[in-house]
């Protein structure tokens, strides 16, 4: 069988090898083994027969299977089967063709493990929680953020006013929804001066630093041209979908290097992470965002509109935010050592509104931005309340205070409670 010699069960995995867990339900009449030496084959250096141009040399490159226990199987990459600072080319290895293949019914790739010489090669976050909780002088709290809804279709004017309330209202950061590009009716130019403009207003009322995230996906040269333009518009951050537009792209605008914090949205993600059978886990997607250098990316919620339970959001949030990841069987994480790569902020979103918080800072802590769209600009009172009410959520798990006592005192929260309840 052309697939034969892919399986070395008890290898150790070298330091610089990399290590790829998947799940794999193997076609009927297949058995795992051979399914597992399938995909090593044929995510290293083999084909479906043997093939005449071969050479010893090359047969030192292929991949092992290390690992198979039950339908989780581990392989072993040596590491110069893969260039390191190119995530594109990573994938089109261990995530490329294998997903098509006859043989298995389905299959996930779970975790990878990245070499010192891959994670070496990246500069990772420019910014990181770090540098964002200094920049807005906000040491200790979560985040309050905002999208401004609806989503598509306001006018500028009617844009900037939006963003100027949340952030009057309490709000630390505002940025855009996935799909606002360029459109006629808030073209992305007079959208950037317009909001931030309205933003430094905002910081003289409130006394407060705030951030505003221009959404800038689009081609790989014009989101640099985009991005370009909102640093020279005195703009901090910029917000870029990553799946959309590619890991070349996001590579591209990283290397821009423009000194501009980047929010990564992950719009399309489920098409890949939501299937437990077939795909490409959320905590992979994670994992690259933040070795090419993203500084806060979205994880999910539990409580929220979006899937994704408490053991997959929760160990996303370590993996991109602690330096050392140790190994976790019970999520199919192989750890990590992250060297210099920074710690990325973690983004809870979709679906949230203020009797969330206490439950969400309960589960995940305080290193996240808590971003709130209808559940702010959704309250009875409008888009200002929504933003001290949602302040106030925090503020009452900060020192301890039942959602529904502090309440009392704070008018804007009970609002919200009134409307959508304590979560
Ligand atoms: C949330 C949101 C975000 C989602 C993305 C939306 O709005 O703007 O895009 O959070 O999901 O368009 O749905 P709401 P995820 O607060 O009004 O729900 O964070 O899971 O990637
Ligand atoms: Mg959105």
């Amino acid at each position: 069988m052309a697939y034969a010699g892919y399986t070395d069960i008890g290898y150790k995995p070298k330091r610089d090898d990399l290590v790829a867990e998947f799940r794999i339900a193997p076609a009927p009449g297949m058995g795992m083994r051979e399914a597992a030496e399938a995909i090593a084959a044929e995510s290293s250096i083999g084909t479906w027969t043997d093939v005449s141009t071969s050479k010893p040399y090359v047969m030192k490159l292929a991949a092992r299977v290390f690992e198979i226990s039950g339908s989780r199987v581990k392989i072993a990459y040596p590491i110069q089967l893969f260039e390191p600072d190119n995530v594109p080319q990573i994938l089109s290895s261990v995530a490329g063709n294998v997903f098509g293949m006859k043989a298995v019914d389905a299959l996930r790739l779970e975790d990878i493990n990245l070499p010192d010489m891959i994670v070496k090669s990246f500069k990772g976050p420019r910014f990181g929680i770090h540098w964002i909780r200094k920049m807005l002088g906000v040491p200790k709290r979560p985040l309050v953020g905002t999208i401004v809804k609806p989503k598509l279709g306001l006018r500028t004017t009617d844009h900037a006013k939006v963003a100027y309330d949340a952030w009057a209202g309490g709000c630390d950061m505002v940025k855009e929804d996935e799909n606002l590009s360029n459109q006629s009716f808030n073209p992305f130019g007079k959208r950037v001066v317009q909001t931030l403009r309205a933003r430094d207003n905002a910081e003289k009322r409130t006394g407060e630093r705030k951030v505003y995230m221009p959404n800038v996906t689009a081609e790989a040269n014009e989101m640099v041209k985009r991005a370009k333009f909102v640093k020279r518009q005195g703009g901090e951050y910029i917000m870029v979908d990553i799946i959309t537009v590619g890991w070349a792209g996001l590579q591209t605008l990283m290397e821009a290097d423009l000194g501009l914090v980047v929010h990564a949205h992950r719009a399309m993600h489920a098409a890949m992470t939501r299937s437990p059978a077939h795909g490409i886990s959320m905590l992979v997607i994670a994992k690259l965002a933040r070795l090419i250098g993203v500084d806060q990316i979205h994880i999910g919620t539990v409580v929220g509109k979006m899937e994704g339970g408490s053991t997959e959001v929760g160990e996303i949030e370590q993996e991109i935010e602690e330096r050392m990841i140790l190994p976790h069987k019970k999520a199919h994480a192989l750890g990590e050592e992250w060297m210099h790569i920074k710690p990325c902020m973690a983004v809870c979103s979709g679906g949230l509104h203020p009797g969330h918080v206490p439950k969400l800072m309960e589960m995940l802590g305080r290193d996240i931005v808590i971003q709130m769209g209808g559940g702010i600009h959704g309250h009875p009172k409008g888009t200002k309340s929504g933003a001290a009410a949602a302040r106030q959520a925090v503020d009452a798990v900060m020192n301890g205070i039942p959602l529904a006592g502090y309440a009392k005192m704070h008018k804007e929260l009970a609002d919200a409670i009134g409307k959508w309840g304590k979560g």
